[in-house]
């Protein structure tokens, strides 16, 4: 059943307080189903001592167990599945590298919700049916394309499903077809600039007015870069394979933090060490729960992402609370010499550096018993290669004071890094290699 925009934004707009009071119906009855159906739920509330009569009020999710990755690789590939396997319309797996991917189904109603979910996101932008829509997510096991993909049809959208890679055919049909909105990685859609810039096609002039980011972090800086080099305006839209894809929550207009759509997904923010609910405002690992999904919804999942939570009214008029920019994972944090940083700390000294590019990478290396990172960046075409040095060093300099730690910094020609055509690779980490 698909449902219209209208009713979408009567829920969009409920009050807080009777938002609350939909979520605990609807956490009483996952709860039930996953206790019911999925024998492990049902071994880790009893190992826990908890039942599902145990939540009386919303604030007693917290005395049920988290699930981690683990626990769905320890389920490959469907252990984890409430309903009977036959339901399950669509399987994916989430875009890890190592062992077992963790494996995702959707029954028929999952796939409606997931469109009506990413429609809400595209509303809140002011994207309108009948506007021509360019993905450049890949398609396939990866959620990125189909997840939009089939919200925009659902919007009523023209969708051009052009995929990853091949950035000749993207530039020509985005000229061509004059798109309005275009999604993608923000790496790989500064790839696309890059590349239309070097064969002299000014897609700023051209149609393109939205573009919609996420799947990796990505700083100010880079966004800044985005809307201008492409003439867009720009929204992060985040989410994640494991709790449907893309569409777990999305930016509006006022671009203050992510709407997440709390009718059918539960936050919460822990800190990582001692598990604690953090107060709305504090930053921290985001835990989130599925309230509405069939074929596998999952209880207090650790999605490992830092962020934090606003619940104050936001000035579109949604009341459901946003998440602020993902500012990395926990297990993307390096320690350098007894100092951890984050990547996306060191993106935002450097980006938005003059002379600099967006294009970086960092290396780990192991010297002697301690780790060192040398930050590998592209200078900006046109730089003369004489300013690398000191480019060098005072980038080195500015880490050093902002963030505390020492690092080797490299300023490379342009072109001489890898260009991602889906998420960037970022760290290269050649400590298992030693
Ligand atoms: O990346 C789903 C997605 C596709 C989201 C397209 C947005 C756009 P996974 O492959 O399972 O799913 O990876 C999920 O990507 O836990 C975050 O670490 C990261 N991520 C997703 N969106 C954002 C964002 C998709 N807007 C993992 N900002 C998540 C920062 C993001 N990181």
């Amino acid at each position: 059943m698909t449902t219209t925009p209208m009713f979408e934004r009567e829920m969009e707009t409920l009050s807080r307080d009777a938002l609350r009071e939909l979520q605990f119906t609807r956490l009483q009855d996952v709860l039930r189903r996953v206790y019911e159906n999925v024998p492990h739920y049902r071994a880790s509330f009893d190992a826990a001592g908890v039942t599902p009569a145990d939540l009386r009020s919303l604030d007693d999710i917290s005395v049920f167990p988290f699930t981690t990755k683990n626990d769905m690789r320890l389920a490959y590939p469907f252990g984890l599945f409430a309903v009977p396997r036959s339901q399950v319309v669509r399987l994916h797996t989430s875009s890890g590298t190592t062992g077992h991917p963790t494996v995702v189904g959707h029954t028929k109603t999952d796939l409606d919700l997931w469109a009506r979910m990413m429609a809400r996101c595209y509303v809140a932008c002011g994207v309108e049916p009948g506007q021509i829509f360019h993905i450049t997510f890949g398609y396939g096991m990866f959620t990125g394309g189909l997840g939009y993909h089939y919200g925009a049809e659902h919007l009523g959208c023209t969708v051009v499903p052009m995929g990853g890679g091949n950035t000749e055919k993207q530039i020509l049909l985005l000229r061509d077809f004059e798109a309005d909105v275009i999604a993608g990685t923000p790496s790989y859609l500064l790839n696309l600039a890059e590349e239309a810039e070097r064969r002299g096609v000014d897609l700023r002039s051209g149609s393109l007015r939205t573009a919609f980011c996420g799947a990796e972090f990505w700083s100010q800086a880079i966004r800044d870069e985005i809307e201008t080099r492409l003439g867009v305006t720009a929204y992060d839209l985040y989410g994640l394979s494991e709790i449907i894809g893309p569409g777990v929550a999305g930016e509006c207009r006022e671009r203050t933090g992510m709407h997440a759509w709390e009718d059918h997904f539960l936050l919460e923010v822990i800190d990582p060490e001692t598990m604690e609910v953090l107060p709305p405002g504090e930053e921290g690992e985001l835990v989130i729960t599925n309230l509405t999904r069939e074929a596998i919804p999952l209880i207090r999942y650790r999605t490992r992402d830092i962020t934090r939570l606003e619940v104050e009214p936001c000035a579109c008029g949604r009341t459901h609370a946003r998440i602020h920019r993902v500012t990395g994972r926990n297990d993307d944090m390096m320690i350098i010499r007894g100092v951890n940083v984050f990547p996306s700390q060191i993106e935002t000294v450097m980006l938005g550096r003059p002379g600099l590019s967006p294009n970086y990478q960092l290396v780990l290396q192991r010297e002697g018993n301690l780790d060192a990172l040398t930050v590998e960046v592209e200078a900006s075409p046109g730089v003369e290669t004489t300013e690398y040095g000191d480019m060098a060093k005072q980038l080195q300099h500015s880490i050093k004071s902002m963030i505390g730690v020492t690092t080797r910094v490299v300023v490379l020609a342009p072109g001489q890094l890898p260009r991602s055509v889906g998420k960037a690779q970022r760290v290269r980490d050649l400590r298992r290699l030693d």
